[in-house]
């Protein structure tokens, strides 16, 4: 199977399972799982044709596991980074490391000063466990930052964190006071 058709299909899944799940007129429960028939059906009627070894062959190869097939091998969903309201994912809650990150792109950091790390079309603000995979995530969006955050620090004066099922974290909103700003990558 090609790498290019891979790609473009985990793109198609991420865009349905995590933001518009109406656009092939696909149900999701509250946890996220949509059933598989019904997502080749929906894809096949807007001219996208999927197929069971296709879709396997996305989930089990993403390189962050950001889908989920479930034990009877009947539905799927996305593991977090969901914005449509249809789905409210209970992700475990966790006590988390003393730091974690979040990489962004310099061009945000004026208003993060202001408000602080929010999650704007998301349901969570996403954050990583090390700096590497924070970078991989602000080249997403432009000149690359990595903020630390006082992750345990937040915690113990109450802030929830949750981690999804392939280990990203999650929390509502990251105060300015919790922030530390490292160099942009590269200097
Ligand atoms: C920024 C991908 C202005 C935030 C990734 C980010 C991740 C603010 C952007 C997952 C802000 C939102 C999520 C504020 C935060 N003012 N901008 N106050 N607070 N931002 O894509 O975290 O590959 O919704 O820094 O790897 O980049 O798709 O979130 O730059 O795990 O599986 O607003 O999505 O995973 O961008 O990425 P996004 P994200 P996948």
């Amino acid at each position: 199977m090609k790498t290019k058709q891979i790609n473009e299909t985990s793109k198609f899944l991420s865009y349905v399972l995590r933001h518009e799940p109406h656009a092939i007129g696909l149900q999701l429960d509250s946890e996220g799982w949509g059933n598989i028939d019904s997502l080749i059906a929906g894809a096949a009627k807007e001219g996208l044709i999927l197929d069971l070894t296709l879709i396997q062959a996305v989930v089990s190869s993403s390189d962050k596991r950001r889908f989920s097939i479930s034990d009877d091998g009947l539905r799927i969903r996305a593991v977090q980074g969901h914005s449509t309201p249809t789905v409210s994912l209970q992700h475990i809650e966790k006590a988390p490391p003393d730091f974690l990150y979040h990489g962004t792109a310099t061009r945000f950091l004026e208003s993060i000063h202001q408000q602080g790390l929010i999650a704007g079309a998301r349901h969570y603000v996403h954050l990583s466990h090390d700096i590497p995979s924070a970078i991989a995530v602000g080249q997403r969006h432009g000149i690359p930052v990595v903020l630390k955050i006082e992750a345990l620090r937040m915690h113990q004066q109450g802030f929830k964190f949750f981690q999804a099922e392939n280990g990203v974290w999650l929390t509502e909103h990251v105060p300015l006071i919790f922030l530390h700003e490292n160099q942009p990558y590269p200097p």
